[in-house]
Formats: structure tokens, sequence, C-alpha cells
């Protein structure tokens, strides 16, 4: 039934436009392999089924380069030496993951080669072939080089070991511990192949919030079955590392991580792992945070406990990620200020394989926040990016949010850390302080839904997801395009509308949910629906009414230097630009300042006016991606075209119930009436 919706953007529909598919079937007359790895065979065979369902015919499979306009695949290694010399300057070009997709001439042939240093480069580059055949490119004259921008493009899945997923609205978990490790599930294949699509290269199995029992000797030959299935397709696997573990499951009385009995302990448990699974990647750690035990629990601070547990995974190569969000009741002046003041002084302390977690913004999530400012600020450090996929903060696997432009909005901001052209994704990549060790991080929002996650559209999510940890620097846009193409469909006459609607969708989320610099005034707990009233909360720091302030004289949060200063933590250049009411961008205002009702946008409203009326424009923005997905009907299969539409009106009613809910609300403060063009609530 949900067949559509499981292949995910490997549809691999057959090529509409006869032009090309005649294009492409005289280009592919053969494919050939120099390879006989378990890698290359799942990438020919990749190539073979794609082939045969874009075009219509299996293409020749053939065991040597005979003819003309053959398909290659092959290593570095494998290839002809003629071939290693005419391709030398291309493979200087690309990094160990990178590859080479080119037009070339063989013994005064012309043939096409798709190759890389290793078989999972090469693997990228079919997948990466596919796509052109998928969206509709040209294959005449290929002369593609392309890498990973980053090292370690990972999801980490917020699973329980009891198939619960933390933040998860697609189901439940994809691991199924119980059956582990002789049931080998075909969507544990499913899954490695989607991720190797998209470049993504390891996963976190556990939640952060994590559960000792993962790594005893029951649940570690689980893990390595997962790994022997993801192994062939490129995917690492991690996990995550309770703190107190050498306690609740190594007798020990303490995880002192100065403790040598304790150092003992993980350094034995390390052992223990990468014998079964030689290429674990290693532990993702939430320590000291919401509860979580940590080094703190022993005095001793986060570079004591990331340096311990590095140096027990070091002699195998592996990382230790460790997260940088942390907050305490303790210090309730600020929530946003606290883990650029907890971590900055660590800059240059921590040990050459640990990385350091840091969520895009300083709160947690939301539908905007300005970079943390964190990024740009630790020199010394490598520092991978955490966004979250699954959408937490916004509407779940409900609402059609694309999450791309969210992320290329971080990305592209400007730290001016090291001077103008400071970009976050400098200091992901690791030019801007040339660090060694990169990577970004989603919070996956996949479980066991018939489609993924739960919402269609989501798809695209996980998708965007993946290539931007591959580049960080390409445009939403492009990545809406080439979903839409593998996913729905090619014909511009869906593609330009249905595009838009995705470009659109970040924005009449914020707009509808927390216009202006808003944020965290969802209902508690779940964070689904709006809160702004809520106050009784036994932390102040979760209480939406610490985040808007409202009362008679206005809104907002002031962390100006009147205020909590936490503008002093950027950048020189962006403490004037977030300090001053003039130059602050009106979308982050009520994020930096506290503002008064008849405060005089840019656009000659007050700030009442023009807080209603954005609420209403999320309410139009939804009615028009309604409009634009009913005209999308002749174009996508009655399956997910139902899902989509009633999908969208539940986030129509609900844009709507946002904009009663706060506006009602935040009435009371400003005593005004709604200006003309805002519906009263009904
Ligand atoms: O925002 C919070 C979420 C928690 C999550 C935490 C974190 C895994 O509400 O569910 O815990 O962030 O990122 O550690």
């Amino acid at each position: 039934l949900a067949q559509k919706d499981y292949k995910l953007w490997l549809q691999f529909d057959k090529t509409a436009n006869t032009v090309l598919a005649s294009e492409y079937k005289s280009n592919i007359q053969g494919i050939v392999s120099l390879e006989n790895s378990e890698t290359s065979k799942i990438a020919m065979k990749e190539l073979e089924n794609g082939i045969a369902a874009l075009l219509g015919n299996k293409p020749e499979i053939k065991s040597e380069i005979t003819g003309e306009k053959n398909l290659i695949i092959a290593s570095q290694k494998s290839l002809t030496p003629d071939l290693q010399k005419t391709l030398q300057d291309d493979f200087s070009k690309i990094n160990s993951e990178g590859f080479l997709i080119k037009t070339i001439s063989f013994k005064n042939k012309k043939q096409i080669i798709i190759t890389g240093k290793n078989d999972i480069a090469v693997l990228y580059g079919v997948f990466n072939f596919l796509r052109l055949l998928q969206t509709n490119k040209s294959i005449q004259h290929l002369n593609i080089t392309d890498s990973p921008k980053t090292n370690i493009r990972i999801l980490n899945h917020w699973d329980n070991l009891d198939r619960t997923v933390e933040r998860g609205y697609a189901g439940f978990s994809l691991w199924d511990w119980q059956k582990l490790p002789d049931f080998i599930d075909q969507r544990y294949i499913d899954y490695a192949r989607a991720n190797a699509s998209i470049g993504i290269n390891g996963t976190v199995l556990t939640n952060v919030n994590a559960n000792a029992l993962i790594l005893t000797p029951q649940y570690l030959e689980k893990v390595e079955a997962l790994a022997n299935v993801f192994r062939p397709y490129g995917i690492k696997v991690y996990l995550t590392a309770r703190f107190s573990a050498p306690i609740e499951i190594g007798k020990l009385k303490t995880a002192d991580p100065k403790d040598p009995e304790v150092i003992n302990w993980w350094k034995n448990k390390a052992a223990e792992i990468y014998k079964q699974i030689p290429d674990f990647g290693g532990f993702l750690v939430k320590a000291n945070s919401e509860g979580q035990p940590g080094p703190q629990n022993y005095g001793r601070d986060h570079v004591d406990g990331a340096n311990m547990l590095a140096d027990a995974v070091a002699p195998f190569g592996g990382v230790i990620m460790w997260r940088a969000f942390v907050y305490s009741e303790h210090d309730a002046n600020d929530r946003a200020k606290q883990a650029y003041a907890e971590f900055q002084p660590y800059d240059g302390k921590f040990k050459e394989n640990v990385i350091v977690q840091v969520k895009n913004g300083a709160i947690d999530f939301q539908p905007r926040e300005p970079f943390h400012p964190l990024f740009g600020a630790m020199p010394k450090t490598p520092l991978m990016m955490e966004f979250q996929i699954t959408q937490e903060y916004l509407g779940f696997s409900t609402h059609l949010v694309f999450l791309p432009k969210l992320f290329q909005e971080v990305l592209e901001s400007d730290t001016y850390q090291k001077g103008k052209g400071s970009h976050v994704a400098k200091v992901i990549d690791g030019t801007l302080y040339q660090n060694k060790l990169t990577g970004i991080a989603g919070v996956s929002n996949i479980g066991n839904d018939l489609n993924w996650t739960g919402h269609p559209f989501a798809q695209a999510n996980w998708y965007g997801f993946g290539r931007l940890a591959w580049n960080p620097y390409l445009d939403s846009e492009t990545i809406a395009d080439e979903w839409l193409r593998c996913t729905f469909s090619n014909d511009e006459n869906f593609i330009k509308p249905v595009k838009k609607m995705m470009i659109d969708s970040r924005e009449a989320v914020v707009n509808y949910m927390t216009p202006l610099g808003l944020h965290h005034i969802m209902d508690t707990g779940h964070h689904y629906g709006p809160g702004p009233w809520v106050s009784d909360l036994s932390r102040p720091e979760w209480n939406p009414t610490y985040y808007h302030k409202a009362n008679k004289n206005g809104i907002g949060f002031d962390r100006s230097k009147s205020g909590t200063n936490a503008v002093s933590q950027y950048a020189p250049e962006m403490v004037k630009v977030f300090n001053s009411l003039e130059t602050c961008p009106e979308k982050d205002l009520l994020w930096f300042h506290h503002v008064s009702w008849d405060y005089k946008l840019k656009d000659g409203q007050t700030l009442w006016n023009g807080l209603a009326l954005q609420y209403q424009e999320g309410v139009n923005q939804v009615a028009e991606m309604q409009n634009v997905w009913n005209k999308a009907k002749k174009y996508v299969d009655s399956e997910r075209f139902n899902e989509v539409k009633m999908l969208l009106e539940i986030q129509q009613k609900e844009a709507k119930w946002w904009r009663d809910a706060c506006l009602l609300y935040f009435q009371q403060f400003s005593g005004k009436e709604l200006p003309s063009g805002v519906e009263k609530p009904t």
C-alpha cells in the first residue's frame, strides 16, 4: 500500500522526457565494474536497477571494457595504469570520500567513468550519477569532482531501548533489539542505503539521555549486527555513553573521571567494543545536562570527562562527541548565556579526538534562533553542528516545514569572529581555523512508520540534512528541487509552485508560532501547540513567560547590554548589530530586546499591530500552501496527495490556533485592538 512513500527519494520513475531518455540510453550501452567488493556489488546493483527502472530496460552488464559508451565503475587502485594517469590531476582534487564522474576517451572510445579513492566513494559517485538521471540532467559531457566538506555526517537517534523515541513522531525505533542480532530486518538495509545515497556516514543508535545497558555484552552483539549491515554502505555506528555506566553496569562505586578504576573500566569497555566492531565510531555524550550524570557530580569538569573517554577510544581511532547543551536552574538569569559561559573557557583544552557538539542556537531548536555564540568563539576546538531534523518545536510530523531553509540560514550567518566572512559553515567545515576533525549531526526524524518520517514532506528534511552535511554551502532551493524531482515528478508545472511552497514553509511556521524573535512559548513538556501563559513550572527557565516577558510596557527578552548582556558573547561587529534597536534584524527583535507595544517597526506599524499581522500572515501562508497542493493533484499519486492534503488541513487549523491563542493572551498586556486584516478569534 505505502510502497511509494517507503521508497523515499529513490523512486526511479521512468524518464518521461523522451529526448533525454534516448540520450541516456545512447550513453549507457553497458556497465562495467572493475571491483569485486561487497560495496562495489551494491553500487552495481544500484546502477542496474536504477537505470532499468528509469529507462525501461536493463543495461548490458560487461565484465570488461569493450566497445564504447560504457559506464565504468572502479576505485582508483583498480583502474588501468593509463586511466590512473589520465585522472591523476582529478584525483588530487578530491579527498578520501570524494568522487569523479567524467566523460573520458579510453582507447579512443567515449566512456563515462565513476571513480574515487575507495569503494565507498565510488558508491557516493553512483548515487550522484543516478541523481543526474532522476533530475533530468544531461550526461553528454560529464566532468564532476565532488568531495564532502565534513568528516562526520551523522544522524543522532534519540531512540530508547524499549523502542520509544524521544521527540520522535514517526512511530517507534527502527532497532528491534529483541529480535537482534539474528534477525536482520530489511529496513536496516534500506535505511543504510537511503543514508548512503545522500552521503551520511555515521549513526548514533541510542538516545543522548542514555541507558548504560547498551554497553553490556548482550546489547553489544546486537550493535555489532547492525554495524555489519551498515558497513558496506559506509556507515559507522556510534553509541551514547551514560557517564555513570561504570557504576550501573560495572559495579564500581564511582564514575569519577580521575579515578584509576573508572579510567580502566572505560579503556576495557572500549577495547571490548572495538574487538567486535573494529570500525566503531565512538561515543556521543550528554553530561551534566537536564539531570544526566557527568563529571561535575565528582567535582570535575567537562574537559576531564571528555578527555578521559577520548583516551579510552583513541588507540582505536574513535572520537568523542561531547555536547555543549548545558544550562542550570541555579543561574536562571539567562539560559541563552550558559553554554558559552561554561564551554568557551575550555578552548584548546580538549584532546585531539574530541569534538564539541553545539546546537544551532543557544536555547533549543526553535523555529528561529540567532546562531549559537560558541560558533567561531573556540578557535582551538573542533565544533560540530547539531541540527534537529525531528520537529520538536515545529509542529512534529504534522506540519509541513522545509528545514534546509532554517539550516542554511544558520550556516550562512557571519560570526565575524575572524573578521568579515567568518560564516558558521566555515567553522563547521574546519576552514576558518584549520580544524582536522569536522562534523554535522542531525537529530533523526526517522521511525518505523511506513513512510519513515510521519509526514511525506518530512522526508525532505532527512534528505536535506544529508545534502547539507556533505556540503554546508548548498542552497536550500537546490535541495528542494532535487528532492521533489527524485520523489515526485520532473514536471515544471509541479516543481515550480511546490518548490516555492517548501521554501516559504519555514517562514510560515515562524510567523504563526513565534514571529519577530519570540521563542519557547510552546506548551509544556510536549512542546506542541501554544502555551505562552505557562508560568508555574519548577524550573524558571522552562516557563514560556520567562522567554517572552510580556507586560504592560511591552514584550521580549532584553539580552542587550542594558539587559542580561548575552549580546556580549558575539564578536564586536555582531554585538553592535544585535545590541541596538535600530540595527537588530526585526526577525530577532524580541530575542534581544524588550520592546514597547507602541514601538514603530520599519514598515511604520506599531509593534502590536506588526505582531498581530505576522500571526495572520502565517495563517495566510498555510492557506496558500493548501492552494498550491490542491493544484498539484494530477502530478502525485493519490495516496501521498491525500496524506499531505489532510496534514495541511490540520496545519491550517493549528496555525489559527496559534494565532488566536497568542494574540488573545498577549492582548491582555497590550490592551489594544487587533488591527484590520487580522481575523477575529472565533
Ligand atoms: O530540548 C530538549 C528536549 C529533550 C532533549 C534535550 C537534549 C534528549 O526537549 O527531549 O533530550 O533537548 O537535546 O538533550
